[in-house]
């Protein structure tokens, strides 16, 4: 039966510099939505739509083509809650008290936060006393937010938002989005906006997903509907410039299996870490064709591998869960195609995802307290970015005889069956 398919358009030019044609590098077939969890007792097709990577062989934005509708996505029952990883959450104190220590700030500046889930971030800039609002689209996450006392507005950052925003309170000196600006369908109007709320000597920092650890990494998993663009500093210069702002610096950042952190301000001279990461890029041959090659053989290697480990413990008679109701863990299980029935459940820590379930596997989601022998003997880790943490966790579970299988960056047996 064909799956009933989400409202999308898939664009023909580039999100960015609007040249076509674009050139299609992957295609995962019919996917399930990411993050479109179920309701186990009432459950109803899973929304599908095409999925394919491709990039802009005239300024080289890796892209995916299909836009799902955004209220679709990013609706009232968005599942994903920043709070829960602590280890992101020291990522994001340690990056607002760099921030808060730079000098950028003074008392009684603005900051907005685009795409500011239940507001973990701005909490620290709210507690030092700066002004602070919020803009998300997510009913849960917003909520939450609200009750944290961090001011935020229901909806998609826009440059209407960020003209309302600056005729309402004023420029902001400090404009953060982090995993949001990849999310964005007209990544033009997204960075508009950006120019037009910043101060003169303002700064937006912005998080997102870097194509060169996603394919280092062989995260194929993290390409779904919701994440349109797959950053390198080169492809995204000239979207800053476009609107009379300048990347100055980018770091790289092990989020989400290796983010960039990008610097964007109004003028001011680039730094030499900047150049440095520019360079490497070009020394790589992002964006070409032979770029993008071992990547592609990568995916095929790692399903094959993990789709046969999954067979091999269910033929040996041992019960298989996966850990992680992670968006990304839905693209992960589709291109799996494991049998039915071979993974019982998935453990998740969330409160807002658990006695739900994933699109298109079904799996329905447990509470992750510690994992137990009793329960289950292997468990495929969807969220292997968090693998260590995890892992750390369930020492006991080892400790019981109990086996991680971990896809990303490659197949990994923990313990490792091999030695
Ligand atoms: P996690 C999210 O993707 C959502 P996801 C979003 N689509 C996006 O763009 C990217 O981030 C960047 C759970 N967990 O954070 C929590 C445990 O159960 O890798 C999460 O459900 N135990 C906006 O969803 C999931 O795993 C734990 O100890 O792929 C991890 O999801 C920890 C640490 C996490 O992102």
């Amino acid at each position: 039966m064909t799956p009933p398919l989400a409202p999308y358009q898939a664009v023909t030019a580039c999100r960015s510099c609007q040249a076509s044609p674009l050139e299609d590098l992957i295609e995962f077939g019919t996917a399930p939505l990411a993050d479109r969890l179920q309701d186990p007792a009432a459950p109803t097709p899973d929304l599908h739509a095409p999925l394919t990577l491709c990039h802009c062989p005239a300024c080289g934005l890796c892209q995916i083509r299909e836009t799902v509708a955004p209220e679709v996505l990013f609706g009232a029952d968005y599942p994903y809650f920043s709070s829960v990883s602590p280890a992101l959450m020291a990522h994001f104190q340690q990056s607002a008290q760099q921030l808060m220590g730079s000098g950028l700030l003074h008392p009684g500046d603005l900051v907005v936060e685009a795409a500011s889930n239940d507001g973990y971030l701005l909490t620290h800039f709210d507690k030092a006393g700066y002004r602070v609002r919020g803009v998300d689209p997510a009913a849960g996450p917003v909520a939450e937010a609200r009750r944290k006392g961090v001011e935020t507005d229901h909806t998609f950052f826009s440059h209407a938002v960020a003209q309302r925003l600056r005729a309402e309170l004023g420029p902001a000196r400090l404009f953060l989005a982090n995993n949001v600006l990849a999310h964005v369908a007209d990544v033009n109007d997204f960075v508009a906006g950006i120019a037009h709320l910043l101060t003169e000597d303002g700064m937006a920092v912005i998080e997102a997903p870097s194509l060169l650890d996603l394919v280092d990494t062989g995260a194929f998993d993290t390409i779904y509907h919701q994440h349109l663009l797959y950053l390198t500093l080169n492809a995204v210069q000239p979207l800053f410039t476009r609107h009379g702002l300048k990347l100055i610096d980018a770091e790289e950042l092990w989020v989400h299996g290796g983010s960039l952190r990008l610097f964007v301000a109004r003028g001011g001279t680039s730094s030499a870490r900047l150049h440095d990461l520019l360079a490497q890029e070009d020394a790589r041959q992002v964006g070409t064709r032979a770029f993008f090659t071992p990547f592609l053989n990568r995916v095929t290697q790692i399903c094959t591998e993990t789709r046969a480990a999954v067979e091999a413990a269910q033929a040996a008679g041992q019960r298989l869960a996966a850990y992680g109701a992670a968006a990304k863990g839905t693209t992960l299980l589709h291109m799996l195609d494991v049998p039915p029935g071979a993974l019982s459940h998935v453990y998740d820590k969330s409160p807002w995802k658990t006695g739900r379930a994933m699109p298109g596997s079904g799996l329905v989601i447990h509470p992750a307290g510690a994992l137990d022998r009793t329960d289950v003997d292997v468990v495929l880790m969807l969220a292997w970015n968090f693998a260590d943490e995890i892992i750390a966790e369930n020492q006991p579970f080892l400790d019981q005889g109990g086996r991680f299988l971990i896809p990303v960056p490659r197949l990994q047996h923990v313990p490792d069956t091999a030695s």
